[in-house]
């Protein structure tokens, strides 16, 4: 008995010293924690049981690395809805963590900082809120942090600029407010930082031009002000800064040069990291660790109006004074001009691709196996997505990103990692042109096609695995043209008159390029031709929809198209007899849209009615426009769209004609 108690006395600092091991959960008892929080009704994580090996492959979601540790968490598109937990911040090993594509409510715990292994954090489209913790600052090993498509608030914090390795930053659509950190302009591999959609004020840091290997800045839609630092200039195309009112700068698009107060000799009158201090006695300084940054943009303001009390009068105080009324006047007067989505320039990296899923491509179905037609292989591969990529943005093809479904495709809405949206044709390989060369020379054709009048391919992704072949567009935000038709008196959709001879305008000049004009070698029949193919963006400026698309489908698909498009009377009537589709087929198709256009109906019939008769063009135009048009105009676009529509093709002019005849005045 007493040597009992002898020895329990003798272990009891072993004892002590062991207990707050043993007593550390497992990563089981983590994981189970994890899954508590993120699917509370256990509707999605049902494979989680606190029974069963985490590594054992039987966790959906969950990879273990070679020691047996949980490495990487891939959730996405998943349907949870609950919060991340801080028990997150206990899985050491983790490097990646994709909870992207949820519903996730609830903050970010700023324990996750603990996750020394991070590579990639991402939670965007989610519904997140709150701060960003700044002890994010602290993941070493951070490279991609995305962020986007929440509802964060505060400020960004300035400790992000501590992650050496971030390559990838993506803050877009929260609203975030406060400056931009000028700490961001040391993160050296920094290639890609979107800020754009906040509600950020400010200046622009001038050291932001530090980061070297920045490619893209995205800012735009938010209230920054002052002169753009003229080293972003290089960035060329890749900085996008519209819809910031205050901006000013010289040799940036669309910017007016700064007044006085923003003398670019001067760069800026104050930096957001020096903000707080300048001018003011070392004592009142803020301890940037202790407050959050929300205190720390608060303080700032405080101390500014301090020194104003105390009459410290002096050149910086007066220039800090004077931009921050600059600020608030800035921010009173901030226009909000447009929500448009405006997909952007941003092309895919390859290398920034998660490897979570292979390439999926293989012989028998791969247009791009090794060695083959090497001379286009460098283009087609620049516009290779991964399989991957085209379930991600679509959340997995989920239902409620489906735009529509016919016998061709699947269509489905999408949102790329760097946050732009877009468009995915999803198409049964059944449908596609069973020879391989075939295919091949088709998909080059697609990817060659670029002008501003047709929809931009993004690129493809072929899945022998899904038995499909995918189309990445850009999105465009108004829709077709068929939606702008027989609306009832009144609709808000009715396009006024200038917007239908825009559109108008735009078709020909796509229709031309097609037509081997204005860059083009080689003529291409587009063959499809119609209001559902034609789309409008933000600013109602048409892009043809579909270009090339037939180059790479099997015969009867085409042939069952072609049925369609003459069922809807887009089809040439020499068709029937010759069976050949040309370039005049093309013009006869862009013949009934500028009929359809004028009278805002999509039913043709009228349209060898108006033939016939030869009447007024007036009578044609749309009722609904209650008579606001051009009638000279009018009778141009009338008259357009029956010599188009002619019976013989050679009666038809051709699109350079018809572009001629369009910018007679
Ligand atoms: C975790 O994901 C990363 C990046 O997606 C990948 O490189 C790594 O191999 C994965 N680890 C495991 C154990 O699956
Ligand atoms: C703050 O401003 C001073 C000059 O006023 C400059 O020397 C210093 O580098 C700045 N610090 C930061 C962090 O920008
Ligand atoms: C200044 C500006 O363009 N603000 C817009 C930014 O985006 C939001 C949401 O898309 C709009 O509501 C604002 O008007």
């Amino acid at each position: 008995m007493s040597s009992l108690l002898l020895y329990l006395l003798l272990n009891l600092p072993l004892l002590l010293f062991l207990s707050p091991i043993l007593a550390s959960p497992s990563e089981l008892d983590i994981l189970m924690a994890i899954k508590y929080s993120l699917d509370p009704q256990n509707r999605f994580l049902t494979s989680w049981t606190p029974h069963a090996d985490p590594c054992s492959g039987a966790f959906e979601g969950v990879a273990c690395n070679e020691q047996g540790h949980v490495a990487n968490i891939s959730l996405q598109g998943k349907g949870l809805s609950g919060s991340l937990p801080a028990a997150v911040g206990e899985l050491k090993n983790l490097t990646g963590l994709y909870l992207h594509f949820n519903a996730l409510s609830g903050t970010i715990p700023k324990e996750i900082a603990n996750l020394s292994s991070l590579n990639d954090l991402y939670l965007n489209v989610n519904n997140l809120y709150g701060d960003i913790p700044r002890e994010i600052g602290n993941m070493s090993n951070l490279q991609v942090l995305q962020l986007c498509y929440n509802k964060f608030t505060g400020s960004i914090p300035t400790e992000l600029g501590n992650l050496e390795r971030l390559n990838v930053l993506a803050l877009q659509y929260n609203q975030l407010s406060g400056a931009i950190p000028a700490s961001l302009g040391q993160l050296q591999s920094l290639t890609r930082l979107d800020l754009s959609f906040n509600n950020l004020f400010g200046p622009i840091p001038v050291r932001l031009a530090d980061a070297l290997k920045l490619e893209s800045l995205d800012i735009q839609n938010n209230s920054l002000s002052g002169n753009v630092p003229a080293g972003l200039r290089r960035l060329q195309g890749g900085f996008r800064y519209i819809n910031n009112p205050g901006l000013c700068g010289i040799e940036f698009t669309n910017l007016v040069a700064c007044k006085s107060l923003f003398d670019p000799s001067k760069p800026e009158p104050f930096e957001p990291d020096n903000f707080s201090t300048k001018g003011l006695p070392a004592s009142v300084e803020p301890k940037d660790e202790k407050c959050s940054d929300e205190s720390h943009c608060k303080n700032s303001w405080q101390y500014s109006k301090m020194a104003l009390v105390f009459g410290v009068i002096g050149i910086i105080v007066a220039s800090t004074v004077s931009g921050l009324s600059m600020f608030v006047w800035y921010r009173r007067q901030k226009q909000k001009i447009g929500g448009t989505i405006d997909a952007s320039d941003r092309h895919i990296s390859r290398k920034n691709a998660a490897p979570l899923i292979s390439l999926e491509y293989s012989n028998g179905w791969d247009p791009l196996a090794k060695g083959r037609n090497t001379y286009s292989q460098e283009i087609l591969e620049s516009f290779m997505f991964n399989l991957e990529e085209v379930e991600r943005a679509t959340q997995c093809f989920s239902e409620v990103n489906l735009l529509g479904k016919n016998n061709l495709s699947g269509i489905y809405r999408g949102i790329l990692r760097d946050g732009s949206v877009v468009v995915v044709k999803c198409i049964n390989n059944t449908s596609c042109k069973s020879d391989e060369t075939e295919f091949l020379k088709g998909l080059k054709i697609l990817t060659s096609l670029k002008h501003e009048n047709l929809v931009r391919l993004r690129g493809f992704c072929c899945s022998k695995g899904r038995g499909e072949c995918f189309l990445v567009y850009d999105f465009a935000p108004n829709g077709s043209l068929s939606q702008y038709l027989d609306l009832k008196k009144g609709d808000t959709k009715i396009l006024e008159w200038s917007t239908r001879v825009s559109i108008i305008h735009g078709i020909a000049r796509g229709i031309s390029y097609l037509h081997g004009k204005r860059g083009r070698k080689q003529a291409l029949v587009h063959q499809n031709i119609s209001a559902g193919n034609v789309l409008l963006d933000a600013h109602y400026n048409s892009l043809l929809a579909d270009s090339g698309l037939l180059k790479l489908l099997a015969d009867d698909v085409v042939f069952s198209t072609l049925k369609a498009s003459a069922a809807m009377g887009y089809l040439a009537p020499e068709y029937t007899t010759t069976g050949c589709v040309t370039l005049k087929s093309d013009i006869y198709a862009f013949g009934v849209l500028v009929f359809q256009l004028l009278t805002g109906k999509s039913d043709v019939t009228q349209l060898y009615h108006y033939r016939a008769e030869a009447s007024g063009y007036n009578d044609m135009v749309d009722v609904n426009l209650e008579g606001r048009f051009s009638e000279s105009e009018a009778a141009k676009l009338g008259n357009i769209a029956l010599l188009c529509t002619h019976e013989s093709p050679h009666e038809r002019p051709s699109m350079d004609h018809v572009m001629q005849e369009l910018s007679e005045k």
